[in-house]
């Protein structure tokens, strides 16, 4: 079929209908016009590209005008609004979501087969926005899904990189990485606004004078001028008329900057001098929960945050002048210490441009502030050579020490003689290279400190701030994680959704507590029966995929066991793999010890420099080419899937069976991965780490395959001086698996390629996976037990979708919305 060139106007469709009707007539004739007017083509020369940017465009163009009346009624109401300032953005597709949320989906679907194209192909064709690296980038972006569909007057602010998280090629066994060129053939979503451009200093020297009124002031001068510009995304909310705003900032050169050097005649140095200012944006640091220190990564930092405060500046003073009401109106939420700098960056414009006293600078600040801590991984924590702030940032770092000298001698006051405390709560970390401690800078700098998990929240009560927490109690509070049930659950699985909205209805997806009532349908035979038929069909359609993608023939009556997450030694993805090899040998010996069939699938990335990340990964590829080589007489298969990714994982997830969610207890502050299993009816295995705790509350130990030692127990063991080899010598599964990965026999090519990752285990084992191993080969004896009752396991399938409503990031937003922010949900009128 070819496009219809144009359709006959029926007469109540005015030009406007084609921006903004939500029937498949008026989608019909606005994908039309785009095909021409936008894209400048005939309908029979558009190309599969030049349909996926009409009709994005056509979405946009619905979407525009609920975008300005948001705009307007925020404004007009001069309410109060929330700003989650984040390094990372993980967006994954926007076609389909944007189509879902304001309910076009049908009539999409509907107008492109009357021109023949396929909805789903177009769907297809989007590359994932993958501004962020994992869990928190990921959080992000369903927070902002979540503020949009309550109604509340929330705005992301983050870089707009050119290049996002890496594409992960598998080359014989190994990850290479390929820049990620996702706006290469345009971005339809985003509308460039130069007229609000933000000029961002970095370098130059202070300089302290009296002002007229006799007073100290501070002048950052000199050094150079970079431009922050914005790009807006528009944020839909499901099922009403908000649309909010994710603006993020692009690092262009400055002109001032250009004419001094073309002045002096220097034509092409001013030209190539560009680089440095617009390589600030140019690529997302590709580290999960891990800091890499480089000068160029602190410069990204100041770079949004500066530009962001700014545009908060100054939409506040549209109608505001009082700078005492500043927190009535703007609640700045930071995620993570990403954007901490942002404390002292706000003090210098108050204090420094705005001429306010320093305490009332002060107050204004820590009022404004919340601040949400990510991890307890010590590697993680960012701190900053002083030396590189002052010269960068100078009068930021002046600002952190006086910010610094008043918070020690409140200290001081509180606990008089303890020099020991005073050295430890400080912001500066003395040593051979004094450091900014940034998350100190953060907490000094807020009047909410905020975990991501229940035992997260504790542990960094207890164990990683304990003394800031002693001092300020009130300040701490937990937020557990939580996703959106648009995408993760109603976009990403649409048969079970309409499943269970056959059985309790649609309102669920916006209150998710709802899936409650699907309780009692776990008695009924029936819906176990389309339940289970919906897996099942998830699993097929999965396979075919991976069967195009990888070439792969998986087996749909097999367990799907899933681990995706990024790579990390302390997500335990070796103890998933070592007990592979485990569970091969012995089937090799005796097929009968195969309980069940068995698909392991894995996804993740690996930070490019980390080692024994990569080595792991082309272990699971060694061991994926023995094992698949006799899964006829073994019922085993293992396939590590390249680029896992969000648009991925929302074909994967749907399709699971069992959700790994193995890291070492007291690792993983929340995981987020393991909500989204949960509520697709995949049942965890699983240790008592982050929200793994909440999530076996909620659906009940029955219902939960637990292995493992706990936070406590890890800490203990640890102190009583573990020793890896001792549980290699009990256990003779383990030292099978672990003798026969030594040996070279998963990398023929290399004997001694793997020997590093096993004397690593032998020796130090700093992640206690020889000492949860024999726990959690026993829980998988048990999970394939289970699953051979087909009955029990679908019941206990339902009772995870069913106890899934509290993980629903609406619950989450609610709570940083009444509790941190203090901003209210408002209707947008049609
Ligand atoms: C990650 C944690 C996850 C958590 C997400 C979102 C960082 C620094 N932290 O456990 O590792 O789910 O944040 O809170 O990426």
């Amino acid at each position: 079929p070819i496009l219809t060139p144009t359709t006959p106007a029926s007469p109540d469709t005015a030009q406007e209908s084609s921006r903004t009707g939500l029937d498949p007539h008026s989608v019909h004739r606005g994908f039309l016009e785009h095909v021409r007017y936008s894209r400048g083509k005939n309908p029979e020369n558009a190309t599969a590209h030049d349909h996926f940017m009409a009709l994005a465009l056509a979405v946009r163009d619905r979407l525009a005008n609920r975008w300005v009346r948001t705009a307007r009624t925020y404004y007009e109401q001069d309410v109060k609004r929330a700003y989650y300032l984040s390094a990372e953005y993980l967006l994954g597709r926007a076609l389909g979501n944007n189509l879902l949320n304001i309910g076009m989906y049908e009539a999409a679907a509907q107008a492109m087969r009357e021109v023949g194209v396929d909805l789903s192909a177009l769907v297809e064709m989007e590359p994932d926005a993958g501004l962020g690296n994992g869990g928190l980038g990921r959080l992000a972006a369903c927070f902002l899904d979540s503020l949009a569909t309550l109604g509340y007057p929330g705005m992301g602010y983050g870089i707009r990189y050119e290049f996002g998280i890496f594409t992960q090629d598998i080359v014989e066994g190994y990850q290479v990485e390929r820049a990620d060129e996702w706006l290469k053939f345009g971005n339809p979503w985003e509308i460039v606004r130069p007229e609000k451009a933000v000029p961002v200093r970095f370098y130059g020297h202070v300089e302290h004078y009296h002002g007229a009124d006799g007073k100290p002031v501070a002048r950052w001068v000199g050094g150079k001028t970079v431009i922050g510009v914005p790009y807006d995304t528009p944020i839909a909310g499901y099922g009403n008329n908000t649309v909010n705003t994710l603006r993020l900032w692009q690092a262009r050169a400055s002109e001032e900057f250009d004419l001094k050097l073309f002045n002096a005649g220097d034509y092409e140095r001013s030209v190539v001098e560009k680089n440095d200012s617009e390589v600030i944006s140019k690529v997302l640091y590709p580290n999960d929960a891990f800091q890499a220190g480089k000068e160029l990564r602190l410069k990204q930092q100041y770079f949004f945050v500066a530009c962001s405060i700014a545009d908060i500046v100054r939409r506040y003073l549209k109608n505001h002048s009082d700078f005492r009401d500043f927190p009535k109106k703007v609640a700045i939420q930071l995620n993570d210490t990403h954007p901490a700098i942002g404390v002292a960056e706000l003090m210098r414009v108050l204090v420094d441009e705005k001429r306010l006293g320093w305490e009332e600078a002060a107050a204004i600040t820590q009022a404004t502030f919340g601040y949400t801590n990510h991890t307890l991984l010590a590697e993680a924590m960012e701190k900053w050579p002083a030396s590189l702030f002052e010269r960068l940032l100078p009068r930021h770092l002046e600002i952190i020490y006086e910010i610094n000298q008043r918070f020690l001698r409140q200290v001081q006051i509180r606990y008089p003689f303890d020099t020991e405390r005073i050295r430890r709560m400080s912001l500066v970390e003395e040593g051979p290279e004094k450091k900014i401690r940034m998350a100190h800078l953060a907490v000094v700098g807020s009047h909410s400190i905020n975990g991501v998990a229940e035992l997260h929240t504790n542990l960094l009560r207890r164990d990683v701030l304990p003394e800031f927490a002693e001092m300020y109690p009130e300040r701490f509070n937990n937020k557990t994680n939580g996703v959106t049930p648009r995408r993760w659950l109603l976009w990403s699985n649409p048969r079970l959704a309409k499943l269970i909205t056959s059985r309790i209805g649609e309102g669920w997806v916006t209150d998710l507590d709802q899936l409650r009532k699907l309780e009692p349908h776990a008695d009924d035979a029936a819906f176990r029966q389309a339940f289970a038929e919906v897996k099942r069909q998830n699993k097929v359609d999965l396979s075919r995929h991976l069967n195009e993608l990888c070439g792969v023939d998986l087996n749909p009556d097999a367990i799907f066991d899933v681990q995706i997450k990024r790579l990390h030694e302390y997500k335990r993805q070796l103890l998933d793999a070592v007990h592979i090899v485990s569970l091969w040998m012995k089937a090799r010996r005796d097929p009968s010890t195969i309980i069940a069939p068995r698909v392991f699938l894995f996804g993740a990335k690996a930070a490019p420099g980390y080692v024994e990340a990569k080595l792991i990964i082309r272990l699971i590829n060694g061991i994926a080419e023995v094992v698949n080589s006799d899964a006829g007489t073994t019922g085993l298969q293992v396939l590590f899937i390249p680029n896992y990714r969000v648009s991925l994982a929302e074909r994967i997830i749907p399709a699971a069976d069992v959700s790994e969610q193995i890291s070492t207890a007291g690792w993983e502050a929340s995981g987020t991965g393991n909500m989204k299993f949960m509520l697709n009816g995949a049942l965890t295995l699983g240790t008592l780490d982050g929200a793994n705790v909440e999530i076996r509350q909620a659906v009940g130990d029955d219902n939960f395959f637990l292995f493992g030692l706990t936070a406590d127990e890890v800490i203990a063991r640890k102190r009583a001086g573990y020793r890896p080899r001792e549980e290699y010598e009990r256990n003779v599964e383990l030292r099978e698996a672990l003798d026969l990965i030594g040996s070279g026999f998963f990398s023929p090519e290399d004997k001694n390629l793997f020997r590093p990752l096993v004397n690593s285990l032998l020796e130090e084992d700093r992640y206690l996976v020889l000492a949860d191993f024999g726990s959690y080969a026993a829980k998988q004896q048990e999970v394939a037990r289970a699953y051979k009752d087909t009955e029990r396991w679908t019941r206990m399938a339902i009772h995870n979708v069913a106890h899934g409503g509290i993980f629903s990031s609406d619950r989450t937003i609610k709570q940083y919305a009444e509790e941190i922010w203090r901003v209210k949900r408002i209707d947008v009128k049609p």
